[in-house]
């Protein structure tokens, strides 16, 4: 067995747990919490550091929706631009997520933006690497590198009111931007379960999205903990090479076909020479999507006809009947994310592939041992077991007026106007920001939408010579009691467990309606929503 030191370590923030503590309490999200704004407030009080650099926009994170907002800015004139990056490189999500298999569930034609569609997608869902190397196309076709400030982890944010400007502290520098578009994603946080004796297991760990390329899995005996989005991916992976893979399940998902094919020379010629035909196609997909909309995200006849064709490629693809049971789901289709695949299911059954439905006791110093009392032993565990996701609390603080703090008032759940303003933090805009999920359609249509509303706040500010705009706190409270109300009604609050939900059952992740509607809602930017606080 090996006896390699971790690669990741267990994480939960300390802001988490005290989340978790409090959304205990209640499911309903306040408007406001005032409690604890003082001690928060000295506990933000940015420290003598040096101001390193002043600049009209800052931008956290350089993946697709920073990169993107700095495109979108820069076209409308907006040049005083910072991105702050914490790694050494571009790429969020896909510089981060190179574990093998590592591809995208939407079609390539529709997960890139529309404003820098790429003719040349090799296949139709386009792999990791791929769109990697899209992302870095973006990068310097748009020559955003000298924007970036790479290796600048931000620590902390907070708006200093008196001046109309926001601070973000990284360890020993201090930024400042008189408006902030937060594009750090939603999954950027990689975590392993707290699982009993986690830290006993001698073997090599690794988290899917923190991928160790050293490692080789030739022969060896490997479990794999999860089969979400990720997971899926991973195992017929794995199975082409280690000795045996052993692989946990919680709860089977619902798996639909995955139609990947690689894009014939002809049609990205056509592509290239025609780029309306492009567009065409992009606009099918999209409606295709929107149109599944009426079955993954509320309950209707289309809900059991998706759940029908999900229960048709189990049946076609697994003979054994005990096998087929044990990966039947037990929810609604859309209730957590809808995975797809169609080499999972064969790599299950493989001669040197077993699932595992027994639940996890712990991790022992060998490997796992199971409920029933069987230890499996193993030289590395893969945990593709899901991120830290912020939905009750903020991935750092943030304190805007009066030193109030975002994650004190986010506690029972995150909630912003319009998934991306939150009353009481001016000119501060989020990317993938409270109930923007899509569940059925492209992440980067939302992504899109946000950064030119986000363009359009921040080109308000300079047409009327503003201060700042912050969204009215009425406006805001009524936004997310009609998102609630309509989001009792969809699959997500219907009953599973899923990290759109947060420990009590609050939706703060998704958005309930089509693509078009979020679009739409996007598209206006009404000043009446906000004060508008004048210069000086
Ligand atoms: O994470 P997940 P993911 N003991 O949270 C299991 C995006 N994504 O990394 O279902 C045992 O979905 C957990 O079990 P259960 C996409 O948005 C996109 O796979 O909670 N098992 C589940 O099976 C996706 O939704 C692509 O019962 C434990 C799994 O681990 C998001 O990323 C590709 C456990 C976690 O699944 C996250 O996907 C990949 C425990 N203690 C990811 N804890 C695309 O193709 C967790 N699990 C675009």
């Amino acid at each position: 067995m090996s006896t390699d030191t971790d690669t990741v370590k267990p994480r939960r923030s300390p802001d988490k747990k005290a989340a978790a503590k409090k959304t205990a309490a209640t499911k309903k999200a306040p408007a406001n919490a005032g409690a604890g704004r003082k001690k928060a407030a000295a506990r933000s009080k940015p420290v003598a550091q040096q101001v390193a650099a002043r600049c009209e926009v800052l931008i956290i994170g350089a993946g697709f929706a920073g990169l993107g907002a700095a495109i979108r800015l820069r076209q409308q004139g907006i040049e005083d631009v910072i991105i702050l990056e914490r790694a050494g490189e571009v790429g969020g999500t896909w510089r981060d997520n190179t574990y093998p298999g590592a591809a995208c569930d939407i079609p390539s034609n529709l997960y890139s933006f529309s404003f820098a569609q790429n003719p040349d997608w090799s296949r139709s869902f386009s792999g990791g690497p791929e769109i990697l190397k899209y992302v870095h196309y973006l990068t310097d076709t748009y020559h955003l590198r000298p924007l970036i400030r790479f290796h600048e982890n931000v620590a902390s944010l907070s708006y200093d009111e008196t001046r109309g400007v926001w601070r973000a502290v990284t360890g020993d520098k201090i930024f400042e931007g008189r408006s902030v578009i937060m594009a750090q994603g939603p999954l950027s946080n990689a975590s392993l379960p707290d699982m009993p004796g986690i830290q006993t297991y001698q073997g090599h760990k690794i988290h899917s999205a923190m991928w160790d390329h050293d490692y080789d899995f030739t022969d060896k005996r490997v479990a794999v903990i999860g089969t979400g989005a990720s997971g899926i991916q991973i195992i017929p992976e794995l199975v082409k090479k280690a000795g045996f893979v052993k692989v946990f399940q919680r709860t089977p998902g619902w798996v639909l076909p995955r139609p990947d094919f690689q894009t014939p020379a002809w049609n990205r010629g056509l592509f290239r020479r025609f780029p309306a035909s492009q567009d065409a196609m992009r606009k099918a997909l999209f409606m295709f999507h929107e149109s599944m909309a009426l079955g993954i995200i509320w309950n209707s006849p289309l809900t059991r006809l998706i759940e029908r064709i999900g229960k048709a490629h189990l049946r076609l693809q697994v003979k054994d009947r005990w096998l087929r049971r044990q990966l039947t789901p037990d929810f609604r289709i859309g209730c957590k994310r809808v995975l797809m695949s169609s080499d999972y299911y064969p790599a299950l059954q493989k001669d040197n592939c077993k699932l595992i439905t027994w639940p996890i006791a712990r991790l022992s110093e060998k490997g796992i041992r199971t409920v029933e009392g069987i230890e499996h032993q193993f030289d590395c565990i893969v945990f593709a077991t899901g991120f830290d996701v912020s939905h009750s609390g903020t991935p750092f603080p943030v304190s805007g007026i009066d030193g109030r703090q975002l994650n004190d008032e986010w506690s029972r759940g995150a909630q912003a106007y319009k998934s991306i303003n939150v009353s009481g933090y001016p000119n501060l805009f989020m990317t993938f920001g409270p109930n923007s999920g899509p569940g059925h359609n492209s992440a980067l249509v939302y992504m899109e939408s946000q950064i030119d509303y986000a363009v359009r706040g921040i080109q308000a500010l300079r047409d009327g010579n503003l201060k700042a705009l912050n969204v009215k706190p009425d406006v805001q409270v009524a936004h997310n009691q009609a998102i609630q109300k309509r989001l009792a009604k969809t699959n997500w609050n219907s009953g599973c467990k899923s990290w759109y939900l947060t420990e009590d059952g609050f939706n703060a992740t998704m958005y309930p309606g089509f693509a078009t509607q979020f679009a739409k809602q996007m598209a206006d930017l009404d000043l009446n929503d906000y004060e508008l606080i004048t210069a000086d």
